[in-house]
């Protein structure tokens, strides 16, 4: 149940029950990159659950924990040279605003463009050390992105192995990096209820890209709607379907539902890659995909068009819907 708080910290950040042991998913895929069986592992549990663990993924430690030492060193500075690297829209520092239609979550976080397989020189970024680790991991990351997508393709029965992964490396995509910081939100602790991190959604473009702290917090949605929470790993990646997938699949692969729910002691930290197409690339069922006589289940449009639609919803909307045929 959605109530406000009357604790003035958390005054308009909606509150949900705080996860208890029960909730924990243990049906979670995980995926080892390096295994022969990734492909079909990896298409199977898109189907299922639009989500999976992934392991063996070759992005070295180190490039992970230095990204989140030096994002931790920067959510550390005083509010107000934060803020000089604000606002987020459209790209920078930003607080509990999430989007633009009144969304509020109980963190802060860096939205950032990338450019091709590295920052934007459109994001000021505050610190050379935090560019460099960005920029580090960012390449590393995109590289594990482009090798799930074609194992995605692979597993789908598709010959062209960059049917998918194509669409991210081409000149043009649309990929966004974001970094999130979700403080320990102290004011409800021992309450039986959490501050929302980031509310229910599911995401936009084709693929996202996860890695956290040792903090738990993510949750998912099954498909029945029970709401389960993914115990955190900070060595792994945590992959999910979005909504562009979904639709290129023709619902054969689901964009998950999942949120984030504030810790009362520990603070999160948690960097995602969202791999999206170019703004002109039309969404729309690849024609491999779809059996004889199957229809599309969406209507047409181009990545432009349902990002636009996409930025001008609220955060829990369902996106894809005006788009059904
Ligand atoms: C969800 C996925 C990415 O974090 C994001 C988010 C974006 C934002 O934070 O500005 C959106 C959200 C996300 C979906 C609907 C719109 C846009 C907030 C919001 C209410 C960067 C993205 O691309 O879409």
């Amino acid at each position: 149940m959605v109530v406000l708080a009357s604790t003035p910290a958390v005054d308009h950040i909606p509150l949900l029950r705080s996860p208890d042991p029960g909730d924990y998913f243990s049906g979670m895929p995980v995926v080892d990159l390096s295994s022969p069986g990734a492909p079909r592992a990896i298409a199977d549990a898109c189907e299922r659950f639009g989500f999976f663990k992934l392991v063996n993924h070759g992005v070295p430690a180190d490039t992970m924990d230095r990204l989140e030492s030096e994002a931790v060193r920067f959510f550390s500075l005083p509010q107000a040279d934060k803020d000089r690297s604000g606002p987020a829209y459209p790209f920078g520092y930003g607080s509990k605003r999430i989007g633009l239609n009144g969304d509020m979550g109980w963190l802060e976080y860096l939205l950032l463009a990338v450019d091709s397989a590295s920052l934007s020189g459109a994001c000021a970024v505050p610190s050379c050390a935090l560019l460099a680790a960005l920029n580090e991991y960012i390449a590393a990351v995109r590289k594990v992105a482009v090798r799930v997508m074609e194992a995605m393709a692979e597993g789908l029965g598709i010959a062209a192995v960059d049917a998918l992964s194509g669409m991210v490396t081409a000149e043009g995509s649309d990929q966004v990096f974001r970094v999130n910081h979700y403080p320990p939100c102290h004011a409800l602790q021992g309450l039986g209820c959490s501050a929302t991190g980031f509310g229910e959604h599911t995401d936009p473009q084709l693929i996202s890209v996860l890695r956290s702290n040792g903090t738990s917090g993510l949750q998912i949605a099954l498909q029945n709607g029970q709401w389960v929470s993914v115990p955190s790993d900070r060595d792994a990646f945590f992959v999910n379907v979005g909504d562009s997938l979904q639709v290129l699949t023709n619902g054969r692969f689901k964009s998950v539902k999942h949120r984030v729910v504030a810790n009362s002691l520990k603070s999160r930290v948690s960097m995602i890659y969202f791999g999206g197409p170019a703004m002109t690339q039309r969404i729309a069922p690849l024609p491999q995909l779809l059996g004889a006589g199957e229809q599309s289940l969406y209507k047409d449009f181009t990545w432009g068009e349902y990002k636009k639609a996409a930025y001008n919803s609220r955060l829990g909307d369902n996106r894809l819907a005006q788009f059904h045929r």
